[in-house]
C-alpha cells in the first residue's frame, strides 16, 4: 500500500504568469487526499510550504526572481527529502515548475544514498530545458532541466549536494510541443530522451509510454513530474502556458495507467495548475482524475 505525503508550495515565483499560487488548495478543493484514501492509499497532508513572496520584478543577469526561486526550491528539496527519509511518497502540489528543482534533487540524493536508479518522466508541453542565455523572459519556471543537468545558477544546480543532480539519460520528456530554437538545439546537444506530440501522433501513446519506461527494474525509483500544461487546453485551460494539440482524455489516462502499472512510482509533482485561468476547478478536478489513474484506479473494466 502506498504511503503518500501531500506537501504544498503555493507560489508562482518562477512562472510567466501569477496564480499558480494557488494551486494547492485547488487540488485540495478538488477532494485530493479523500479520493485517494478511498483507493486504500494512507494521505497524510503536511500542509503548505511557506517562502518570500513573488515581489513580480524583471529579470536580473538573466533570471527573475532568483532568490526567492533558491528560497522555495530550499523549502521543497528539505520537506520532499523528509517524506522520502520517512519511505513516504511525496507530492509536491505546485506551484510553478522551477520547484522541481528542490524537488527532483532531493529524489536524486536519495536513490545516490539507497544506491537505487531513478527515472524521471517529464509530462509537460514545453522542454523547460532554457537557460539564462537562451531565454528571453528569465522565467525559471522554464529551466527545471536545465538546472537539473547542471546548466543553471549554481545556488540551484548545486541544491542536491551534487552537480549535476542527474544525468540526461535518466529522463524522458513527453509531450512536448513548444521549444524555443536555441532551447532545441541545447536538447539535442544534451541527448535529452523527447518523445514529442508528432512522436506520439505517429507512434501511439502506448508505445511512446512502452518506450519511456523501458529498462525499469525492482531497483528504479520513478519519479513523474507533472506539468498539467502537458494536457491538451481543450480539456485542461486552467494553466499559464497552455499550448494546443496535446494529449486527450483517454491519451493522458492511458499514460498514467501505464505508470500506475509498473508499480514503480516513488514520487510526484503536479505543477503549473493556474486556479486564476481556469473554469469552475475543471483543470483541479481533471489532475486529481489522473492522479487517481496514477494510483492504481482503472477506468475500465479491469482489476
Ligand atoms: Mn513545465
Amino acid at each position: 500500500m502506498h504511503r503518500v505525503s501531500l506537501i504544498g508550495a503555493p507560489t508562482d515565483i518562477g512562472a510567466g504568469a501569477r496564480g499558480a499560487s494557488m494551486g494547492p488548495e485547488a487540488l485540495r478543493v478538488a477532494n485530493l487526499g479523500p479520493i485517494l484514501a478511498s483507493h486504500g492509499v494512507a494521505v497524510a497532508d503536511r500542509g503548505n510550504l511557506s517562502g518570500p513572496a513573488n515581489p513580480w520584478q524583471a529579470a536580473q543577469a538573466g533570471y527573475r526572481h532568483l532568490p526567492e526561486v533558491v528560497a522555495w526550491n530550499q523549502a521543497v528539496h528539505a520537506a520532499v527529502a523528509a517524506e522520502l527519509a520517512l519511505d513516504r511518497l511525496p507530492i509536491l502540489l505546485g506551484g510553478d515548475h522551477c520547484l522541481a528543482i528542490g524537488s527532483i534533487s532531493a529524489v536524486a540524493r536519495h536513490c545516490r544514498t539507497l544506491g537505487r536508479k531513478l527515472r524521471v518522466l517529464w509530462l509537460d508541453a514545453h522542454a523547460d530545458f532554457n537557460t539564462a542565455e537562451l531565454t528571453p523572459s528569465g522565467n525559471l519556471h522554464g529551466m527545471p532541466v536545465a538546472c537539473l543537468c547542471g546548466h543553471g545558477p549554481a545556488t540551484l544546480t548545486d541544491l542536491g549536494g551534487l552537480n549535476p543532480a542527474l544525468p540526461p539519460s535518466a529522463l524522458r520528456s513527453i509531450g512536448i510541443r513548444s521549444v524555443d530554437a536555441g532551447e532545441k538545439r541545447f536538447v539535442h546537444a544534451a541527448g535529452l530522451e523527447v518523445f514529442d506530440m508528432r512522436y506520439i501522433d505517429e507512434m501511439g501513446m502506448r508505445h511512446t509510454m512502452t518506450q519511456a519506461l523501458a529498462g525499469l527494474d525492482a531497483q528504479t525509483h520513478l519519479h513523474v513530474s507533472f506539468d498539467v500544461d502537458f494536457l491538451d487546453p481543450d480539456i485542461a485551460p486552467g494553466v499559464g502556458t497552455p499550448v494546443r494539440g496535446g494529449p486527450t482524455y483517454r491519451e493522458a489516462q492511458l499514460c498514467m495507467e501505464m505508470i500506475a502499472d509498473t508499480g514503480r512510482l516513488g514520487s510526484l509533482d503536479v505543477v503549473e495548475l493556474n486556479p486564476a485561468l481556469d473554469v469552475r476547478n475543471r483543470t483541479a478536478e481533471l489532475a486529481v482524475d489522473l492522479i487517481e489513474s496514477l494510483f492504481g484506479k482503472s477506468t475500465l473494466m479491469r482489476d
